[in-house]
């Protein structure tokens, strides 16, 4: 299997390939933040361990391994996206968790996760019984605020 960042650049390609149907150098080093000699350097490697194809004035394309491997990794990341939307964790951190956790999984994780969607998605209570328990906790951490200021407030100033 490619390394983590190996990874990000397949992913990234992959996406991009699909969506406007070419990557370029350019557009991978500003999809994944990084400085565009990064991007050559790591394609080239790719290209010596074939998961693409690279001609450096006709642009860059996905061998079957690559693609296959790509796809996987969408997947994943879609799947892992899902999972935590699903438990009720807040839009703005999904991406970034996700970024994070993503080449850390084995893939056996990756398909026990994948049973856990499908028992949520299978009956809609089992969301249901989900975010109760989110909002009994949510409501805990609210509580124990509330009571921390008002020890803090009878202490008076520190
Ligand atoms: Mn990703």
């Amino acid at each position: 299997m490619p390394t983590p960042s190996m990874e990000d650049y397949i992913e990234q390609i992959y996406i991009l390939i699909n969506e406007k149907g070419y990557a370029r150098v350019s557009d991978i080093a500003e999809a994944l933040s990084v400085h565009p000699s990064s991007v050559t350097k790591m394609v080239q490697k790719l290209d010596k361990d074939e998961y693409l194809v690279y001609e450096k004035y006709r642009g860059l394309s996905l061998t079957t391994k690559g693609n296959k491997i790509g796809k996987r990794l969408v997947f994943r990341h879609d799947l892992l996206e899902q999972i935590l939307r699903l438990i009720g964790v807040k839009e703005e951190n999904i991406y970034d968790d996700v970024e994070g956790i993503e080449h850390h999984l084995s893939w056996d994780a990756i398909d026990r996760i994948g049973d856990l969607v499908q028992f949520f998605e299978e009956d809609p209570n089992r969301i249901e019984a989900l975010k109760e328990i989110h909002n009994r906790n949510e409501d805990e951490v609210v509580d124990a605020v509330e009571v921390k200021d008002e020890v803090e407030e009878s202490q008076g100033p520190a």
